[in-house]
């Protein structure tokens, strides 16, 4: 066995901790919770639960850390710090790539070249882009005619809480650390009970890059009466940043009133795809698969309602399915693998559940629709068939609500503004991808569409300049680029009489 082979089964087999002021930390109460992998149902290690008392240390050391040597540096030391970081990522890629996948059960297909590389992309991006952060000046007339001088400062807001999500675990872990740090603040992030592995290890490689103690701190845990609200209820957390379900998303924003703490919400969605008969049909073939099927179908970004013009919607179901149909349901490391499982067999009972939603609402099954036939020693994994649906109700529960995972539903329309009224009737608006090769028709429909991100003639391509967030019941607040150095800076004026 290589040494990463070696190293990669340490980090998936071994037992994961708190990570608190710089070192790992067994549960202070004891309490320990099985981290499952999703291909076979066998565990995968034992989680130590943060208790009270440990989220209040990993809080106490944050706050610490604030007036140690990371508050007295500069940005542009950080952001060296912040770039070791990054190829402390690229250095244990396999490490990082096998307890992704033994977490999540998704393909080395999309994590090497998905969840991983963005985990250290994360980093470098911000790391340079406050040494870009400018302020605003105005210069004032006063009565005695000598005037004034404003000056707006940047300064961290102090002690961030970070609350991450199953899906993407390190990408949307670090899509918020890698900012929240290189404008000088310190973090406690509390990971998904799910997926705790990759953000854990994240520590030995803060220590291996030189990020004092204290400055990155890890909690793990659950929700409800667990680190996940012991950290948010805390008062020594500033403010608080998370990705998850709207329904948890406005549980922590009343918790964050408190205090009156600020949040940036990045939530669920029930994305739309409009395919125009002037599409290249190759090309929205192969990206709606994507932005279906991509992950198991659990990308908050993910289309889960297509509406296509009527005159190709018969073609279009018909080599949507049929490329669906061949893909191959298997074990990450496999490179034919097209799609893993779910990520645990409660979110497998949840989506088989819309499956037998959708037939009771009367859809026509295009494709899937139940657990597929997996070899034996695969079958106590959280497989589900990739699914599509025609001939629903436009309230149809399954057109409404977000599932998350890999299906969708498909309905013909007739004219433009048809097309653009079917994909706001929702109350969500994450996300939208438009097929048109008509750019007239693309710059007049897209912002006609409630939502924060609309893609034309591509899916999830990021550029993490841009703004990232949700309309409606989406989310609140965006980030990226200049957006995420605002939400992790507080503004001062500096008023200045001469
Ligand atoms: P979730 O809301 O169940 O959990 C997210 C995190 O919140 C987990 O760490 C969980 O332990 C924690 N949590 C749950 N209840 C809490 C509470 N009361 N107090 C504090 N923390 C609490 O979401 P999930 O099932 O992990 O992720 C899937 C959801 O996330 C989907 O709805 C998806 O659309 C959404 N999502 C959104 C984005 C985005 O960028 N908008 C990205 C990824 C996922
Ligand atoms: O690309 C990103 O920055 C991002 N936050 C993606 C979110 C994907 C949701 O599952």
């Amino acid at each position: 066995m290589t040494n990463p082979e070696r190293r990669a089964e340490e980090a998936v087999t071994l037992e994961v901790k708190n990570f608190i002021n710089g070192e790992y930390r067994t549960s202070s109460t004891g309490k320990l919770f099985d981290n499952i992998y999703p291909c076979t149902g066998e565990r995968n290690s034992t989680v130590h639960e943060a208790s009270q008392e440990d989220v209040h240390a990993a809080v106490q050391a944050a706050r610490d850390a604030l007036s140690g040597p990371w508050g007295r540096m500069t940005d542009a030391e950080r952001g060296e710090i912040l770039h070791k970081v990054a190829d402390g990522i690229d250095a244990r890629f396999e490490e990082f790539l096998a307890a992704e996948c033994r977490d999540t059960g998704k393909p080395y297909n999309i994590a090497s070249h998905i969840d991983i590389p963005r985990g250290a992309a994360n980093f470098r991006v911000f790391a340079d882009a406050v040494k870009n952060m400018s302020t605003e000046a105005f210069q004032m007339a006063t009565p005695d005619g000598k005037g004034a001088f404003n000056v707006a400062v940047r300064k961290p807001k102090g002690v961030i809480a970070v609350i991450s999500p199953w899906n993407l675990p390190l990408l949307l872990m670090t899509w918020k650390v890698g900012p929240a740090l290189a404008c000088g603040n310190t973090v406690v992030v509390k990971p998904s009970e799910e997926t705790p592995t990759t953000t854990t290890l994240l520590g030995e490689v803060m220590n291996e890059a030189g990020v004092p103690p204290g400055v990155f701190n890890v909690v793990n845990g659950f929700g409800p009466d667990s680190a996940g609200a012991f950290l948010t209820e805390h008062p020594g957390v500033d403010a608080i940043t998370f990705t998850g379900e709207t329904r948890t998303g406005e549980i922590i924003t009343q918790t964050a009133a408190k205090g009156l703490r600020d949040v940036s919400m990045e939530c669920g969605g029930k994305n739309p795809a409009l395919v125009f008969a002037d599409c290249d049909m190759d090309k929205a073939i192969e990206g709606t698969l994507r932005s279906v099927f991509a992950n198991c179908g659990q990308v908050c970004l993910g289309t889960e309602r297509v509406y296509v013009e009527r005159s190709i919607f018969e073609e279009f179901v018909q080599r949507l399915a049929e490329a669906a149909g061949n893909y191959k349901l298997g074990l990450p490391e496999d490179k034919s693998t097209d799609m893993g499982p779910l990520v645990s067999h409660e979110h497998q009972q949840k989506v088989l559940s819309y499956y037998r939603l959708a037939e009771e609402e009367g859809a026509s099954i295009v494709l899937g629709g139940g657990v597929p036939d997996m070899p034996e020693a695969l079958a106590g994994g959280a497989w589900v068939e990739p699914t599509i649906w025609t001939g629903l109700a436009d309230d149809a529960r399954v057109v409404k609500e977000e599932i998350f995972g890999p299906c969708c539903h498909i309905r013909p329309f007739d004219t433009e503004e048809e097309a653009i009224a079917l994909a706001n009737d929702t109350p969500y608006g994450l996300a939208a991808a438009v097929w048109t090769e008509n750019m007239s028709r693309a710059l007049r429909v897209s912002p006609q569409i409630d939502c924060g991100i609309c893609w034309v003639n591509s899916w999830f391509l990021r550029d993490l300049r841009t703004a990232f967030g949700g309309a409606k019941e989406s989310g609140m607040g965006r980030e990226g680029g200049e957006h995420s150095l605002e939400f992790y800076t507080e503004l001062q004026n500096v008023c200045i009489k001469i």
